[in-house]
């Protein structure tokens, strides 16, 4: 852009009007195009800091933070002073909090969690926890294959939960990630509450780089509201009891309603085929259709919803290897459970057909 300013200048002055229109615009363009580059750049949170820089315990943010810990949760500020003191930021969190893997097509999402190993494994863990589960599924009313397929995704059944410090990742979320920066302050919050409570040292424990931990990758907030102990130690450990890892999990989809052996989805052929189901695709996981609905426009015999719920409309990209397009599936109130553990539809499907595949 530049040298065709330039190629411009050294014509003869006859041109001058245009000469100087056309470096109007490719000036313009340049602006605009260098305006564009800043602002993309400008919304990226890792962008404004530099790794490792302190957290600034004298801000407002912090001194209103320190205050409401004391009022509210009778912290002592010469203990949150010690403990918040150092902490530094994780540039790394925020890069990775800005990538969204959940905008993988499906057909490359899903095999990032489903292998035949993974498979093999979770029948394996089936097996020997067979008695645990028999008593987790009376108790709590979920099935066990969807236990171990969430247990499966989020820590590879327990094998990884995360190699971040988990008080530095919430403190760089809450400090340096505006867009959520509120939403991480009362992680932050239920976090010192739920280390107060169980004796476990802040500093102590790893997770995610985006506030979660433990082998169900619980945050904090659902930690305190959801993890039970079932190992009966009077202690919930989703670190290292599976007893407490898998009926926590348990317990958390039998709060959002989970029905034992409900439905979970059904596949609904490869296209749309009336606006009403279209309109609920693009709704995404709140989109709803009435189930009799769904079977006479797409011509299928489905199973009613229990509950008199409603379905969601779910497309999966399929692999371009194979044509392309989408597949579609109706998803059953019991799908829309497994989203309360993560918002994406995707992931949903994802744990859907993992623990389709523990049980052939
Ligand atoms: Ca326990």
């Amino acid at each position: 852009m530049i040298s065709i300013s330039g190629d411009f200048i050294i014509n003869p002055p006859r041109h001058s009007q245009i000469i100087l229109q056309v470096l109007f615009q490719s000036t313009l363009l340049l602006l605009v195009w260098i305006s564009t580059g800043l602002a993309q750049e400008g919304s990226k949170a890792a962008d404004h800091v530099t790794d490792k820089q302190l957290i600034d315990i004298n801000s407002t943010r912090y001194h209103q933070f320190f205050q409401e810990l004391q009022d509210k949760h009778h912290f002592k500020e010469e203990d949150l002073q010690h403990l918040f003191e150092g902490v530094r930021i994780n540039r790394k969190v925020l890069e990775l909090m800005d990538r969204q893997w959940e905008s993988k097509p499906y057909y490359k999402y899903w095999p990032l969690f489903i292998t035949p190993a993974v498979i093999a494994k979770g029948k394996e863990e089936l097996k020997k926890h067979r008695l645990l589960f028999d008593k987790i599924e009376k108790q709590f009313g979920v099935d066990r294959e969807f236990i171990v397929a969430i247990w499966g995704i989020e820590s590879r059944f327990g094998t990884n939960m995360g190699g971040f410090a988990l008080f530095q990742a919430l403190n760089t979320l809450f400090d340096a990630y505006p867009r959520r920066s509120e939403f991480f302050r009362k992680e932050l919050i239920q976090y010192l509450l739920l280390c107060r409570e169980n004796n476990i040292d802040p500093l102590s424990v790893k997770g995610s780089y985006a506030g979660a931990f433990g082998q169900a990758q619980f945050m904090p907030s659902s930690f305190n509201e959801y993890a039970v102990d079932f190992d009966g130690d009077s202690r919930r450990d989703l670190i290292s009891s599976d007893a407490d890892i898998f009926a926590s999990i348990a317990n958390y989809l039998k709060k959002f309603n989970w029905v034992l052996h409900g439905p979970v989805f059904a596949e609904i052929g490869n296209k749309l085929k009336a606006d009403i189901l279209y309109d609920a695709y693009k709704k995404g996981r709140k989109g709803r259709v009435n189930w009799r609905i769904v079977a006479e426009v797409q011509d299928r015999n489905l199973v009613p919803p229990q509950n008199n719920g409603q379905l969601s409309i779910i497309g999966l990209e399929k692999s371009p290897l194979f044509g392309g397009g989408k597949r579609f599936v109706a998803g059953y109130p019991n799908l829309h459970t497994i989203t309360e553990y993560n918002h994406s539809n995707k992931y949903a499907m994802a744990v859907a057909e993992m623990a389709a595949a523990f049980k052939k």
